[in-house]
Parts: structure tokens; C-alpha cells; sequence
């Protein structure tokens, strides 16, 4: 049987890929943080918690690197751990270098050193693009990252590249644009705005949504759509680089609307800029409204990605649309707010 190592197996990514490699035959090593109480609350929702083999694993620690990679020798090895909060980036810019680039370049030379037929995944981001590029953003884009975050995988992919370039590793980097699920972290937008609803629907006393830029527009996909391109980017003859997306893009307003019109809210804009709000048409009641204080230092107006080199090479095309999504998620978020 195939084995996999996948670090930030506890993440909405390496949940659903766990899943769909052990749903492959595959055997499942996953890479966990020390921590005060183990985060396995994805493991277990999606029931495969007592089916994969959990290692400690940090990867701020050379040695946790090291000892994995030596240990096991996986043949594919998916690097899914990350400081992944762009907004927390430009609090935490070091650390976001050490956990988001350097470790990258830690586990490349030990897979060189000790592993080399080892297939290596790289989880890349649309965040590289940054700002004033074209639209749609391909892999042949330039890269001009924006965020703490985005320069760090930047330099990771960098490193990937020239892993396979120079060593002849079989390692790709999969470009993935924004992708979420009801297992998404609630402080990115899209869940934190389909809790918060979902809350209100509820008749739950949560209070309004407190909301950044609204105007950003962000190409949402669902992450158990995008998981399988990880691994078929692993099955080719040689690694490469492939953008992951739907190609529609949407803005965080627009995406709010989608998820107050699925709860049956009948939500209606009121005022403009760091004033603006969204009202219930029906009740009066606010649904959500901005703060000026959750808007980032340095902000990506647009992103929307062409993944046609991934839907001719590799044969992956995303399912979920976004309004499917949005669906989804408020069912979700309500059921768990009984
Ligand atoms: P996520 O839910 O935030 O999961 C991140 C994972 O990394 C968690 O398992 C976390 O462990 C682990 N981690 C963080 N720091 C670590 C460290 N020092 N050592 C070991 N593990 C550590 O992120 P995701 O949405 O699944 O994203 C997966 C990857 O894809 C990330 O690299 C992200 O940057 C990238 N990405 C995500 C998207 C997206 O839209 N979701 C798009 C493009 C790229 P804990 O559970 O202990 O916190
Ligand atoms: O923000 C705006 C915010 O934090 C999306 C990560 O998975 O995808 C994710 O990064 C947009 C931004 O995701 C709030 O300013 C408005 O324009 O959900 P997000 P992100 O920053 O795009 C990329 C591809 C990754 O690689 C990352 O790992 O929404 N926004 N109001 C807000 N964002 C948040 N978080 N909270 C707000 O209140």
C-alpha cells in the first residue's frame, strides 16, 4: 500500500486529503502539534480520526523534520502545515518566515538527503500573486506578494522549483486560490460570516457581523473539490506547478448576500464605506456591518484564478460553485447552532 505523510493533517485541508487517500488504500501519516488539548475535532467529524497515524511533528523543530522524513520515507509527502492567517501574518511576521518558508527549505534538503524518491506537494497560494497583476491569474503570472504570508510562499515555492530543477526532485506546487468548507477555520471570512448568520438565524443574541473590506473579491472554491488536484499533481511522470480555482471571483458583500439570502435574511445595504451595514429587510434587524480596525495594512483587491493548465493536464475541474458553497456552509453552521 502507498504511504503519505501529510503535515497539517488537523487542518481543513489535510482532513479532507487524509479522507480521500485513505478512501485511495493509501496509509496515512499525518504531522500534530504539541498542544494543551489535541485539535482532532476534523479527524473525528469526518470519521477518519483512528485511521491515520499521528506523529508529533513541528515544524518550527529541524529535528521533527528530520526525524519524520527519516523515520517513515513516505512515497508522497503533502506539505499542508502552515501559519495560514494572512491577516495574523503582519503580527507575526518571523515566525510566519520560519513556519512558511524556511521549514520548506528544511524539508526539501532532508527529502534530497534522506528520501529522494519521495513525491513532494508544496501548498502554494493565489496570496503570491498580490497586487496590480492581470486577471486571471495563471502560473505565468508574476508573482508580487502583498502580505508577510504571501513573501513567505513565495520564497517556498521558489524553493520548490528549484528543488526539481536542480535535484531532480519530483516536487510540484500547487497554486490554490481561496477554498473553504464548514471544516474552515471560523476567523477567515467566509466562515466567520455564515457562523455569525447562522447565529442570528438562530435568534441567537450574537450581534451584527463585524466585517473588514467588503469590496474584495476573492475566487472561493471548496476545498473537497481541490484536494484531489494535490494528488493528481503528485501521479505525474515529473512535479510542476498548476493553478487551482474556479475562475469566478466574488466579492466578501457578495458572498454575504449569498449566505443572508440562504438563511432566508433579506438583506439590505445601507449607508457606504466604513459606514456601511446590511440590514434584514424583514425585521430591521442588522446582519452585518464594518469596522474600519479589520481592514489589512496592505489589501488584494482582485483575485480570480485560469486554471486551465491543470484542467488540461491533469483533468481536475471544480464541482462546487460558489453559491453551492455558501450553501453548504450556512447549513452547516445552523444545524450546529441548535
Ligand atoms: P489551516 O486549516 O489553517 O491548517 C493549517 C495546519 O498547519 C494545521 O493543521 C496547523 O496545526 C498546522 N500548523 C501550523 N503551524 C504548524 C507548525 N509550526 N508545525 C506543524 N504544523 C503546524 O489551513 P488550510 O486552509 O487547511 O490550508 C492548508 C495549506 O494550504 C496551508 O499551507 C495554507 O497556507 C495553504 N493554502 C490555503 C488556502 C485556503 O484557501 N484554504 C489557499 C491556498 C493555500 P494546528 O491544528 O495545531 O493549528
Ligand atoms: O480573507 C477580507 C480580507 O482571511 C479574504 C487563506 O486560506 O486564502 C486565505 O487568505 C478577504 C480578504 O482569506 C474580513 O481583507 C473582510 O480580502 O478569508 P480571508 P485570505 O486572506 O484571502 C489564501 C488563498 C491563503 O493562502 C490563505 O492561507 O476577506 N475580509 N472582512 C476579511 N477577512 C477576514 N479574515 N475577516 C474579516 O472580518
Amino acid at each position: 500500500m502507498p504511504t503519505a505523510f501529510i503535515t497539517g493533517i488537523t487542518g481543513q485541508d489535510g482532513a479532507y486529503l487524509a479522507r480521500f487517500l485513505l478512501q485511495k488504500g493509501y496509509v496515512v501519516h499525518g504531522g500534530m502539534r504539541r498542544i494543551s488539548q489535541p485539535r482532532l475535532a476534523r479527524l473525528e467529524s469526518l470519521g477518519i480520526a483512528r485511521h491515520v497515524q499521528l506523529h508529533e511533528f513541528d515544524l518550527l523543530e529541524s529535528g521533527s523534520i528530520l526525524r519524520a522524513i527519516r523515520m517513515l520515507q513516505p512515497d508522497e509527502l503533502y506539505n499542508l502545515a502552515a501559519q495560514s492567517h494572512v491577516a495574523t501574518s503582519w503580527e507575526l511576521p518571523v515566525l510566519t518566515a520560519h513556519t512558511n518558508a524556511l521549514a520548506v527549505v528544511e524539508i526539501l534538503d532532508a527529502l534530497r538527503l534522506f528520501s529522494p524518491g519521495t513525491r513532494f506537494y508544496q501548498a502554494s497560494t493565489s496570496e503570491m500573486f498580490g497586487q496590480d497583476t492581470t486577471a486571471p491569474q495563471s502560473e505565468a503570472t508574476p508573482l508580487r506578494p502583498r502580505s508577510p504570508y504571501g513573501a513567505a510562499k513565495v520564497h517556498a515555492h521558489h524553493a520548490t522549483v528549484n528543488a526539481r530543477e536542480s535535484h531532480g526532485l519530483h516536487a510540484s506546487s500547487g497554486i490554490l486560490f481561496n477554498h473553504e468548507s464548514p471544516l474552515r477555520g471560523a476567523e477567515f471570512v467566509t466562515r466567520k460570516i455564515t457562523r455569525g448568520l447562522a447565529r442570528l438565524a438562530r435568534g441567537q443574541d450574537a450581534g451584527p457581523v463585524v466585517l473588514g473590506n467588503l469590496d474584495a473579491r476573492r475566487d472561493w472554491g471548496f476545498a473537497g473539490d481541490y484536494v484531489p488536484a494535490m494528488w493528481r499533481m503528485l501521479q505525474e511522470d515529473a512535479g510542476g506547478d498548476y493553478v487551482i480555482a474556479t475562475g469566478r471571483t466574488t466579492s466578501v458583500r457578495e458572498f454575504a448576500c449569498l449566505a443572508a439570502d440562504a438563511l432566508g435574511f433579506e438583506p439590505e445595504i445601507i449607508g457606504d464605506g466604513p459606514g456601511e451595514a446590511a440590514v434584514d429587510r424583514a425585521d430591521g434587524r442588522c446582519l452585518w456591518r464594518v469596522s474600519p480596525a479589520l481592514c489589512r495594512p496592505g489589501e488584494i483587491d482582485m483575485l480570480q484564478g485560469d486554471a486551465s493548465r491543470a484542467r488540461e493536464a491533469l483533468g481536475w475541474a471544480p464541482v462546487l460553485q460558489v453559491e453551492d458553497l455558501a450553501l453548504a456552509m450556512v447549513r452547516a453552521d445552523y444545524d450546529d447552532a441548535a
